[in-house]
């Protein structure tokens, strides 16, 4: 049943307020799940619902929010027992009021593959469960909420849609730059989530009313779903802990989103039932402005990754180069899996203007319906381009629309009856755009006109699937000039009309028209300018062709697109000679490709950079002034908001595949092979960073030492024993984070508690020689040699056999 339906008489539909916050008020024992409070403690959940159906919600989230059975394992309830609990103790709060109750799902707590180690399909398979028990335990909604990473909403909204018939609503939390945590824009997630068919699309936490309205307004100019926000109670006092706004404060501000067709509202941390009272009162007698937003909205074609959308009002380059058909190397890349060269070609192809990439998986010994996914997971860790599907196999194209992040689109379908009933439908389901060729089962035709009529039957039969029409591409098709001269000038003509008759947007594989002919980039960029003329949209190229690069920065100063020029004369006002500056500094610089490379998130380049910088360098100097500074660099990039976490994490593991080349140089050295010494080592608590207590470890290694190594994230007391129990006198503590320096201070005084026997060195990037001494560490190290140095010092040239 529709959202819609269930509220069909409301003007406002009220949502509650925060379970955490009165949880905590009610004075429960909240132990590690309250979820579980539920079934413990049923009619103290009931009241605490009740308060706020009385206070006027119409909707009210079940004590549900992380009832999956990751986070329940150990704790002695199966998540049927748990959601049972949940939704039954709030329908008891809605017995004889017109309340519904909602399935309220929050993030998982484990961070999806390629940033975490938990598979899309373990996520749906998670969700699914709690889906399952939600729906049979009698929930009217689904909610997600306060979810950060679009990809994991995905599997939820997967699993939501294919295991119940419930109404379905999203809300993301995000931080005052519009972006979640992962990098997450709002577009993406407005566009994403429609396109999966949700009911309606929100906000909750994080920030308080004031701080949501700039976001929820760009969330209402991206859909056309109903809209819905849970701000906080203002911003969190840091001295108090509590919220910074009252219940007229807080309604006050909530009017704004009356304003801006907002017709869903409701509170998040720090609300209680007086909130939810105060924006009913507040609302009463206002009319919805939520009709007068949908008619605002603008329908645009558009694709999206979850950090970069991209919106086809120009000439939007796709690059044509992931295709086996023509392209040796990728062929044989396919064969060989050598994934890393589809990447690099994914990187370069953006690199040089392709907004939108091409990747096409289908050749004979390769099964595209494994292939295909995979490609599309791994090209999307490294590049934010949205990807155009290019694949007529439904199995393979249904596998990676499932795993794809965003909105993509599918190239394609053809006028033959069969194929678009095989295909439109898994472009609906999984609101993806679709590209229609101008052909059918006779070929393709000679005439505009015929052309124009397939193309008049492709888009009827989208939209009977009711794929809306700006999710509408006709691909007018090109035959080689050098066979079927006279028709070439049928696709410039079949653009046109089919622009302007049908209103869809045309993509077009350019070079075809070449076919046969010498020197065939004169031909491409000609024919491109013509047809950009007529009115093409989506030209399929190789956006390494300069030429053809050329027509298009010309045709977007021409059109007006390219305002003041811009683009094109950052492009084309160098001069010859500061253009030969660059291509040279390009040229000669590994460390530029090592630095590329970790920024990138491409292993295997990096891997490579890092060798034949070992051919003219020392492993300390390559760790020192490349792998270090690369890493810096990305740093710095995160720390200022222009990369994301999962960006973060492919770049490191980029730099990781440097550093194990040198550390497994270091470690073949021919050194000493006796034992000088027990050294126990460890990245502090609270702190996953390890990359530099690795390279620690193998110079000591290196040195003769034997390093007893407890990993990261190391509880104080492990580090303890392990100095107990291997009798070590030397420990080496390592920490990466200003937060986690309070580890590094606890874990040096549980040492010196014990009055153990041994001497403490500490290190990391954000440490000090004065920090050092102020938490009474034996030592400070600045890097991996100088922890050897401190070894030498403190066992002498002793030798243990
Ligand atoms: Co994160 N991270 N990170 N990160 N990360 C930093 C540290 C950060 C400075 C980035 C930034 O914002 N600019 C920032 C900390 C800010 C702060 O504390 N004020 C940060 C943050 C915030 C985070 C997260 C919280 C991000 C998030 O989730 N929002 C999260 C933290 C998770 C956690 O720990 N609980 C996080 C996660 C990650 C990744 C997983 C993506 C990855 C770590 C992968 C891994 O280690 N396996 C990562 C990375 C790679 C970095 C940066 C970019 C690089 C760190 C590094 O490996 N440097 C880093 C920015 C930066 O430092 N420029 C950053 C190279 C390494 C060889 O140097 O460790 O200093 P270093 O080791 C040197 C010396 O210091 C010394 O020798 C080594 C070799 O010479 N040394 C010792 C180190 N330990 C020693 C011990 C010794 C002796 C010498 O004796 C025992």
């Amino acid at each position: 049943m529709k959202l819609k339906n269930i509220f069909s008489t409301k003007k406002y539909v009220i949502l509650d307020g925060a379970m955490g916050t009165m949880l905590q008020k009610s004075g429960l024992e909240l132990g590690e799940r309250p979820e579980i409070l539920a079934a413990t403690h049923p009619e103290k959940i009931t009241a605490i619902h009740r308060m706020y159906v009385e206070s006027g919600a119409d909707l009210i989230y079940a004590n549900t929010f992380g009832a999956n059975s990751h986070k329940l394992d150990g704790f002695g309830y199966t998540v049927e027992e748990v959601i049972t609990a949940g939704v039954k103790a709030a329908k008891a709060a809605c017995e004889g009021t017109a309340a519904l109750v909602a399935l309220d799902i929050g993030p998982l707590g484990e961070l999806l593959e390629p940033t975490g180690t938990l598979s899309f399909e373990e996520a749906y398979e998670l969700f699914k469960e709690m889906v399952t028990a939600g729906s049979s335990a009698g929930a009217d909604v689904i909610v997600f909420e306060t979810m950060t990473d679009l990809y994991e909403v995905k599997a939820g909204v997967l699993a939501a849609k294919e295991n119940s018939d419930l109404p379905i609503m999203v809300s993301m939390t995000f931080e005052s730059n519009s972006r979640t945590f992962a990098g997450c824009t709002v577009e993406a997630m407005a566009m994403t989530l429609e396109g999966l068919g949700i009911d309606a699309v929100g906000i909750n936490c994080s920030l308080g009313p004031k701080e949501i309205l700039p976001i929820a307004k760009e969330l209402c100019d991206n859909t056309r779903l109903p809209v819905f926000v849970k701000p906080n109670a203002g911003l969190p006092n840091l001295n108090t802990g509590s919220y910074d706004i009252d219940p007229a404060e807080f309604a006050e501000q909530m009017l704004a989103y009356h304003e801006i067709g907002i017709s869903m509202l409701g509170g998040c941390c720090g609300t209680t039932p007086d909130y939810i009272k105060a924006i009913v009162t507040k609302f009463q007698g206002l009319e919805t402005k939520a009709y007068e937003k949908e008619q605002r909205y603008i329908p645009k074609l558009r694709a999206c990754s979850p950090t970069l959308s991209v919106t086809v009002d120009h000439v939007t380059i796709v690059g044509e180069t992931i295709n086996p058909m023509g392209r040796k190397f990728i062929k044989q890349a396919y064969l060989n899996e050598d994934m890393d060269v589809i990447l690099a070609c994914g990187v370069e192809q953006v690199e040089n203007g392709a907004e939108i990439l091409d990747v096409n998986a289908g050749m004979p010994g390769i099964d595209e319906r494994l292939m295909l996914p995979r490609v599309v997971k791994l090209l999307q860790s490294v590049v934010d381009a949205p990807i155009l599907l290019d694949s007529q196999n439904p199995e393979a194209l249904e596998a990676a629309l499932r795993v794809y992040n965003g909105k993509p689109m599918i190239n394609s379908t053809n006028a033959d009856s069969d194929l678009m009933d095989r295909i439109l439908p898994l472009a609906k389901k999984y609101g993806a755009a679709i590209v229609g060729l101008t052909l059918d089962e006779e070929g393709i035709p000679e005439t505009a006109e015929k052309r124009f009529e397939l193309a008049k039957r492709i888009v009827e039969r989208a939209l009977s699937y009711g794929i809306p029409k700006e999710d509408l591409i006709i691909d007018c098709l090109t035959l080689a000039a050098s066979v079927q001269q006279k028709e070439a000038s049928q696709t410039p003509k079949a653009i046109k009309m089919i622009k302007e008759q049908l209103g869809v947007k045309i993509l077009l594989g350019v070079s075809n028209i070449s076919f046969g002919l010498p020197q065939r980039e004169i031909i491409n960029r000609n024919f491109l300018a013509v047809a950009i003329n007529a009115g093409l949209d989506m030209p399929i190229m190789n956006p390494m062709d300069e030429g053809m690069k050329e027509a298009i920065y010309a045709h977007n100063v021409l059109s007006g697109y390219d305002e003041g020029s811009k683009n094109y004369i950052e492009k084309y006002a160098k001069t010859p000679a500061q253009d030969k500056q660059n291509k040279d500094k390009k040229n000669d610089s590994t460390d530029t490709d090592i630095a590329h490379a970790v920024r990138k998130g491409l292993k295997n380049e990096t891997k490579l950079a890092t060798e034949q910088l070992l051919e003219s360098m020392e492993e300390m100097e390559v760790i020192n002034q490349k792998l270090i500074p690369a890493l810096d660099a990305l740093g710095a990039l995160f720390e200022k908001g222009d990369i994301f976490l999962p960006q973060l994490i492919q770049g490191a593991q980029a730099a990781q595949a440097g550093f194990e080349v040198v550390n497994k140089r270091l470690a073949a050295k021919d050194t000493e092979t006796v034992n000088r010494g027990k050294i126990v080592l460890a990245t502090v608590k609270g702190d996953i960073h390890d990359i530099g207590k690795n390279i620690v470890k193998i110079i000591l290694q290196n040195y003769g030492y034997q390093v007893i190594d407890l990993g990261r994230d190391v509880p104080i007391n492990s580090v303890v024993e392990a100095v107990k129990k291997h009798e070590a006198k030397l420990v080496g503590l390592s920490a990466l984070m200003t937060t986690t320096l309070k580890s590094m201070e606890e874990t040096v005084e549980a040492i010196h508690k014990e009055q153990l026997d041994c001497k403490i060195i500490v290190g990391g990037a954000v440490l000090t020689e004065d920090y050092a001494k102020s938490i009474k560490a034996d030592y400070y190290a600045k890097d991996a040699k100088k922890s050897a140095d401190i070894a030498k010092e403190v066992f002498g040239n002793q030798i243990k056999l």
